[in-house]
């Protein structure tokens, strides 16, 4: 991995200090004609592509992964490295903004989210759905704006404390946002959380929804994730197979059980004793709700009270990204049941209310 320094207007007085930490992901692609694809390309040509840089007034490095990923090769080992990453540097920067494929991008900030226990400066995630080399590119926009955001201080404080991804106009909170968009620029959503600033002439910030900054915390990394879980996606037809086979994996510790509506499944007798007999063999269920917006209320419904009765464990407004990487690092904190299900319950970083 290697750091390099932009020219910026900082004169090295009291500056702020941020660092890129470049993964990969489109923003940073350029066309390959033997491939007929888009690949990523080394960010040391970044001044080139975006001169803009050299009129911001704060210090600006950038660390490049050796191997740049489209985001759709994440993995839980690249959060961790991400993590280490955000430590080793903690106590140099002020803040950190992370440039990252959008497709895996909220699944990233979940994590993150996560292992940076009592973070008190801005980790701030952005990408682009063109490349920065393609005229109409929206990664200049982005990536300017989230610099701002990161560099943002009031009384010599950051503004933002928290993990976020700013992209097209709205920095949403990490592990509330999901991609929703492939085509149009409007990549991101947070439908069960409100945006945390918009960006128009000025970038105006949703003081009452952001994270409080506490002058006290001392950043704690986790470093653990299991993979042994699972999405298990109701649909109608489903059948007894399916459910049984993907259950019976070897390993299995958890599943996100993903419901209809809030928080319901069918109460075919098979489907009932199915749950029932995997959870008596410690299987951790957390139930989402297919919708975006809303929430899981187990018991509403007499198609949700036996999930409730049996002990599955209620994912409230989570989306599906935060809940997946809440279930690694939960399995990843204990091997006891009763206290996974306590780290479910509770809102670690503000990603379920
Ligand atoms: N496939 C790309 C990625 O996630 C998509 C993007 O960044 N717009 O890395």
């Amino acid at each position: 991995m290697k750091t390099i320094k932009i020219k910026t207007k900082a004169d090295g007085k009291n500056d702020v200090k941020v660092l890129v930490i470049y993964t990969g992901g489109t923003l940073g692609m350029v066309y390959d004609a033997q491939t007929d694809s888009l690949v990523p390309f080394d960010f040391a040509q970044i001044p080139d592509n975006l001169p803009e840089m050299a009129r911001l007034d704060f210090e600006i490095s950038v660390l490049t992964f050796d191997y740049l990923l489209d985001s759709s090769n994440m993995n839980p080992k690249v959060w961790m490295e991400l993590a280490e990453i955000i430590q080793e540097n903690y106590s140099k920067y002020d803040s950190f903004v992370i440039l990252h494929g959008t497709d895996t991008m909220a699944y990233t900030a979940s994590a993150l989210s996560y292992l940076l226990e009592n973070l008190n400066k801005p980790v701030i995630l952005t990408g682009a759905q063109l490349p920065i080399g393609v005229a109409r590119t929206d990664a200049k926009e982005n990536f300017i704006t989230a610099l701002e955001i990161a560099a943002a201080q009031t009384h010599s404080r950051p503004v933002i404390s928290e993990v976020c991804i700013y992209f097209n106009s709205v920095l949403l909170r990490g592990n509330r946002a999901r991609k929703n968009e492939s085509v149009q620029f409007n990549a991101f959503e947070s439908e069960n959380y409100p945006v945390l600033a918009e960006a128009g002439i000025k970038i105006e910030y949703n003081k009452p929804y952001l994270k409080h900054y506490d002058q006290d915390a001392i950043l704690k990394v986790h470093q653990t994730f299991d993979e042994n879980v699972l999405i298990l996606k109701l649909f109608p037809g489903i059948t007894q197979k399916v459910v049984r086979n993907v259950l019976e994996i070897k390993g299995l510790r958890g599943v996100i059980l993903e419901t209809y509506g809030s928080g319901n499944a069918p109460t075919d007798e098979w489907f009932l004793k199915l749950m029932k007999e995997f959870v008596d063999k410690d299987i951790i269920f957390f139930n989402v709700s297919q919708c975006n917006g809303g929430r899981v209320t187990q018991g509403r419904y007499q198609t949700s009270h036996f999930l409730q009765e049996i002990g599955v464990v209620s994912g409230a407004d989570i989306t599906t990204e935060a809940a997946i990487t809440k279930l690694m690092f939960a399995l990843g904190q204990s091997n006891d049941i009763q206290e996974v299900k306590k780290i479910l319950k509770r809102s670690i970083a503000g990603e379920m209310s």
